[in-house]
Order: C-alpha cells, then sequence, then structure tokens
C-alpha cells in the first residue's frame, strides 16, 4: 500500500517524522512520499526525519508563522488560500505510484483540524486515489473548545475523505503520565499500527512467501464508504516457542516432533492473536458489533504465519461484526522478532466518545454565542440608548 503520507499540523507532522524514522530504522525499503504542513515555523523546524524540502509554511502572511492558536476556522481559511502551494507541492512530487492519499491530522486544534477537510476536498476532488484521514481526538481534559474544534473538522471530514481513521486520545492518556508526556506512545502506537498497513500489497523480502496475499485493492475496498474506521493491534514475541534445551538439537530432529500438533498450534495462536487485537484496545473505542467490514493483516516471521489460523479468524471476526465482508492477509518478514495482527474495522457507527464529542460541541457552541451575546450587549449598553444605530 504506497501512501502518499501528509502529516498537517503539529500532532500530524510529529506522527509523520515518527512513521518516517520507524521505517528507516527497520530498513524496510518502502518508499513513500511526505508532506508536513503547519502554520508553525519552530513545529516545522522541530521535525527530524522529514525532508526539509518536504516542509510547507502556510500562512506566513496572516499569521507569520506562529501557529492559528487552536482557531480552526482560521486555519481552514488559510488552507483554502494557499491551496495552489499544497497542491502543486503534492503534483510535484508525483501521484502515479501511489494507491491512497493519508492525511494525519490532530482534530482539537487549529491548522490540521482546519486544514485537513480542505485539503481531503480537494484531492477528492482532483485524484481518484482514496483519500484517508488519521484524526486524533482531544482527550475531554483539553476541554470543550478542543471538543468543538473536532466536531467541526470530523462533520466536514466525513463530507470528502474514503475514511476517517479516528484516535481517541483521551482513551490512550497513559496511566501515571500527563497527556503532553503520553503523546509521544500515543505516537508510537499509532505509526506501529500504519506501518503494518503500508506493508499490505508491499512485495515481501527475498525468498519469502506470504501464506496469504492481500493486495492494495482489498485494503481499499474495506476502507471504501466515507465512514469511520478504528483499528485493533496485537503481538506476542516470535521466539517464544523457541525455548528449546540448552543443547541445540539439529534442525531435522525439531521438523521430527508431531509436525501435526505443531501446525494446529499455529494456527490457534494466530487465531488467538487477531481476536486479541479486535477485543483489545481499539484506536477508537466501539462498538465492534457496529463495524460494517474488516480487514485483518498479520505480519512476522514467516514460520509463524498460518493460513489456516487466518481463516479461523476470518471465520471468527465475520461472526463479530455488523456485515461479512471480511478480508484476511499476511506479510512474512525477518525483520522482526514478533508477530503483529492489525484489525482493521471499518465503517463503524457506535461509537460512544463521537456522540459525546456532539454533545460537547453543541454546549460549547452554545456557550461561546452567549459569551458573544453578553459582550454585545454589554458593549452597546455603554452607549446612551438615544444614540440610534445606522442599520
Ligand atoms: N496523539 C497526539 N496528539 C497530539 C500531539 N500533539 C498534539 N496533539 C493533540 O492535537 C490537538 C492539537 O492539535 P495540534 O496538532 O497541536 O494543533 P495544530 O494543528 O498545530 O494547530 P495550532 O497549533 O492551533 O495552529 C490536541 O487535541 C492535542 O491533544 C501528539 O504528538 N500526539
Ligand atoms: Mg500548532
Amino acid at each position: 500500500m504506497k501512501f502518499f503520507v501528509i502529516g498537517f499540523g503539529q500532532a500530524g507532522g510529529k506522527i509523520l517524522d515518527l512513521f518516517l524514522e520507524n521505517e528507516k530504522m527497520r530498513g524496510s525499503g518502502i518508499t513513500i512520499k511526505t508532506l508536513a504542513i503547519n502554520t508553525a515555523r519552530t513545529d516545522l523546524m522541530g521535525l527530524k526525519h522529514v525532508p526539509m524540502r518536504d516542509r510547507i509554511l502556510i500562512g506566513q502572511t496572516v499569521v507569520k508563522g506562529h501557529g492559528v492558536g487552536t482557531d480552526n476556522r482560521l486555519g481552514a481559511k488559510i488552507a483554502r488560500e494557499e491551496i495552489e502551494t499544497i497542491l502543486s507541492a503534492i503534483d510535484e512530487r508525483g501521484t502515479h505510484d501511489i494507491d491512497a492519499f493519508l492525511i494525519i491530522a490532530g482534530l482539537g486544534g487549529g491548522t490540521g483540524s482546519g486544514g485537513a477537510p480542505v485539503l481531503a476536498k480537494h484531492l477528492s476532488e482532483m485524484y481518484s486515489e482514496p483519500v484517508y484521514v488519521v484524526g486524533i481526538l482531544p482527550a475531554p481534559e483539553e476541554g470543550k473548545l478542543y471538543s468543538l474544534n473536532a466536531a467541526r473538522s470530523m462533520v466536514s471530514l466525513l463530507k470528502y475523505v474514503d475514511n476517517l481513521i479516528l484516535v481517541d486520545n483521551g482513551a490512550w492518556k497513559f496511566e501515571g503520565l500527563s497527556l503532553k508526556e503520553s503523546f509521544a506512545k500515543i505516537n508510537e502506537e499509532i505509526v506501529k499500527r500504519l506501518a503494518i498497513l503500508a506493508r499490505a500489497g508491499e512485495p515481501v523480502e527475498e525468498g519469502m512467501i506470504g501464506e496469504m496475499v492481500i493486495d492494495s485493492a482489498e485494503v481499499i475496498n474495506t476502507l471504501r464508504g466515507g465512514g469511520i474506521s478504528t483499528i485493533g493491534y496485537a503481538t506476542t514475541l516470535a521466539e517464544e516457542k523457541k525455548k528449546t534445551p540448552k543443547i541445540k538439537l539439529p534442525f531435522f530432529k525439531k521438523e521430527e516432533k508431531e509436525p501435526n500438533l505443531m501446525e494446529d498450534d499455529k494456527a490457534t495462536k494466530i487465531a488467538s492473536l487477531v481476536r486479541r487485537a479486535a477485543l483489545g484496545r481499539l484506536t477508537i473505542p466501539c462498538n465492534i458489533r457496529s463495524a460494517e467490514r474488516a480487514l485483518i493483516l498479520v505480519a512476522g516471521p514467516p514460520e509463524y504465519l498460518d493460513r489456516k489460523g487466518l481463516e479461523k479468524a476470518k471465520l471468527w471476526l465475520e461472526e463479530q461484526i455488523a456485515g461479512v465482508e471480511v478480508r484476511a492477509g499476511d506479510y512474512p518478514t525477518r525483520r522482526t522478532k514478533y508477530v503483529a495482527a492489525l484489525v482493521v474495522l471499518a465503517n463503524v457507527t457506535d461509537i460512544p466518545r463521537v456522540k459525546q464529542l456532539q454533545r460537547l460541541a453543541v454546549e460549547a457552541k452554545e456557550e461561546i454565542e452567549e459569551v458573544e451575546k453578553e459582550r454585545i450587549e454589554k458593549t452597546l449598553a455603554i452607549f446612551d440608548e438615544d444614540i440610534e444605530p445606522l442599520v
């Protein structure tokens, strides 16, 4: 799955940066086209892995490189005004060999929250490739303005994206850490998931064959329809099974040990790993029974992958979700000691946090209007009532 990844705003930029660092560290050789867009110069300068030429500062004449200070209407306005700059940067990097666009943004702030929908709109109109957004929801403790921003952004995004993958900062805050301190860890969790998604349909390392290959068209088919998705993930150490006696037995001797039992064991392990991914903490908690479609991806050393296990997991997941479309595939790799399972639950509808956000946003809007009304009334009260207004 070849993504054109665009990090919009600070959170988006940081996650993109970590994604690139992760790919470099693994030496994955996967080429990813990237852009980091922001209204804040220091945020862009703080990135370490996004190439300098891929960093775009917008809104310079309006906010002088200082960010929009959580005003997402201003964020959207700046993005609209400078959309040509952004689109030509995308065009220059070429889109002929990409499978999809992936915009990453924090939805509670200003730049990414306002800019991502504007960009999604234009990309969806101009290109046939699907447009996905990874949207980070604010934690409740960040206050109502963030909720209002997120709700506004989400409503606009859902008009244009092929899929909105949500991550809830509130659900992911780590025990004993402040929200800010949690960001680095949350970002790691997001990147781990995106890295597996990016492997779907990509060529495997030399000499390796997957048990069940999945291609990018299948990912695209799962994510079609413009809804909200959530991602589950679980890993297990692949070396677990190798707790063999200290005296090393020749390899062929190990092979002689009840091969059928070993195979069954492998299948069960894969199936339970997938189950753990689907039932564990999702990027946004939701009722998995409300999902329309799902995608299972398992990555790890080839001897731990198993077709029967995947089939089993697929059947199980088909029973869990509302729809019946479950796709499954695996990706063999020697670059990790872990077997990881990714479960994408597409077009989920029962998401308590989204409902809560909508409520909070309505309240915030009413409060803001109330404050504005009071201010206008107070200001007018300064004047003598005898002065007639002009209009
Ligand atoms: N997961 C995660 N969330 C973040 C991170 N940084 C900020 N956020 C969240 O994103 C929202 C703020 O978005 P930012 O990306 O900081 O804002 P921005 O797009 O740069 O917009 P302005 O700063 O207002 O111009 C808040 O809800 C934060 O909780 C991060 O590194 N990781
Ligand atoms: Mg910022």
